[in-house]
């Protein structure tokens, strides 16, 4: 008999593509069907066959305080009951864009809008009308979302399933768009000696989290920050995954790069379609109204969603908050390397704030082509012995892993007593 997990799925498939209403949720990569939620609580999720899991995809990011955290959820009924939209500014889009100002100083304005896609979007075009140039640079690996000029050679589910460069994006498009090897320096300076006036920005993951976990090598973030002054590029730090999470202030407070502009998302809808982009005034005012560089949402800082938003980033602030989920994770990591040690298979593992990093190689990556040497197959088999034990990771072994605050000592050793089992198959 098929659960209802299978018959769901069978049932998705009928009325959308692959089932599903984004690629990486479709188990593609590593096989099998995927788990229709009903109901998340905490560090905890249920599937359709009542099944529960201990969550580390955390909806890709956004709960760092856990599923349905009381605060948030009331913030969201009160927001509910008083309008779903306006299509009209309100004092709670204020009071977020006053808050995530004051948390990350960087960005001396800030627009709303619905998601990471959107930000970066509009970063990216904010670049080219404040510069009047039309190359980007982005890194192999590094995932910002779907907009064409940032689909080349991309991670996430475009690096999961084959197509890292997306079919349908204009060549013409993708040729605006350079290319080059995370964490490499000198590649980075030899385009820049050659090309930099025609450079409208760099756009970075400063810690990536799209092609698993892979931290910038010392020095890389400086550099990239010293040639963009030099030639009046504009760095942009897509804080998507990053932000509120590496760090309060985000992985531009943890590294100390100060960026001409900067992406969000997750977090700051905390469960909600929110994203942000905001950096230097100047570059900010070229926005519409104010400048000629268009960009708009019916539902951008939309009511309900700026309400979880601002619930959760007051919890991310509360003293000890960023230290007690960043030694969980430690815990966490730390934990899966030793079990790991102890079966004899060739593992590592690695966090930073509350994300973390699972290879199946003898070291953390440091380059996309190291991420390419992780044994698939192996995290594959892992993915489905962890699932059994019900315990939920990314489906796919280029995505990193997010802790929330309600994960504690029961989760992390019931995680570690799962994967004991696990790493033996
Ligand atoms: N950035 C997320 C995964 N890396 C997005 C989730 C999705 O693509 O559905």
């Amino acid at each position: 008999m098929s659960s209802r997990n299978e018959t769901l799925f069978a049932r998705a498939q009928q009325s959308i593509p692959g089932g599903v209403n984004s690629p990486v949720r479709a188990f593609r990569a590593v096989g099998g069907t995927p788990c229709f939620f009903e109901r998340a609580e905490g560090a905890y999720l249920w599937d359709a066959d009542r099944r529960r899991y201990i969550d580390y995809v955390g909806s890709w990011g956004p709960m760092i305080v856990g599923h349905t955290h009381p605060a948030v959820v009331k913030a969201v009924q009160d927001a509910a009951g008083r309008a779903l939209s306006f299509g009209a500014p309100t004092e709670a889009e204020v009071e977020l864009a006053e808050l995530v100002r004051r948390l990350v100083p960087s960005l001396e304005l800030v627009r709303l809008v619905s998601s990471g896609t959107e930000a970066t979007m509009t970063a990216i075009r904010l670049a080219r009308g404040f510069t009047g140039r039309s190359a980007i640079v982005k890194f192999e690996g590094c995932y910002h979302g779907h907009a064409d000029s940032l689909l080349v050679k991309a991670g996430s589910g475009a690096l999961t399933f084959g197509n890292p460069s997306s079919a349908g994006v204009p060549a013409q498009t993708a040729a605006q768009t350079i290319v080059l090897d995370y964490n490499n320096i000198d590649q980075v300076r030899k385009l820049f000696a050659t090309r930099g006036a025609q450079i409208a920005a760099v756009i970075v993951e400063p810690v990536v989290g799209n092609m698993n976990l892979v931290l910038p090598a010392p020095g890389f973030l400086e550099s990239l920050r010293e040639e963009c002054t030099r030639h009046g590029t504009v760095l942009i730090l897509d804080e998507v995954m990053t932000g509120f999470r590496v760090a309060l202030g985000g992985a531009q407070a943890h590294y100390r790069i100060r960026p001409d502009l900067t992406t969000l998302g997750k977090v700051i809808g905390g469960g909600m379609p929110v994203g942000a982009v905001g950096g230097r005034r100047e570059i900010m005012e070229e926005l519409a109204p104010l400048g000629p560089v268009y960009q708009a949402g019916t539902l951008s800082g939309n009511p309900v969603a700026v309400a979880a938003g601002l619930a959760t980033l007051k919890l991310v602030q509360a003293p000890d908050f960023q230290a007690r989920i960043e030694a969980t994770t430690k815990q966490l990591v730390e934990g899966l390397a030793a079990e790991a040690r102890q079966a004899g298979v060739a593992f590592c593992a690695q966090s930073i704030g509350s994300m973390f990093g699972l290879y199946f190689r003898a070291a953390p990556p440091a380059s996309f082509a190291e991420v390419m040497e992780c044994d698939r197959e192996r995290f594959n088999r892992f993915f489905h012995a962890m699932l059994k034990k019900g315990v939920y990771l990314a489906p796919s072994a280029y995505e990193a892993g997010f802790v929330s605050a309600a994960h504690g000592k029961t989760e992390i050793d019931a995680t570690l007593a799962a994967a004991r089992e696990a790493f033996k198959e």
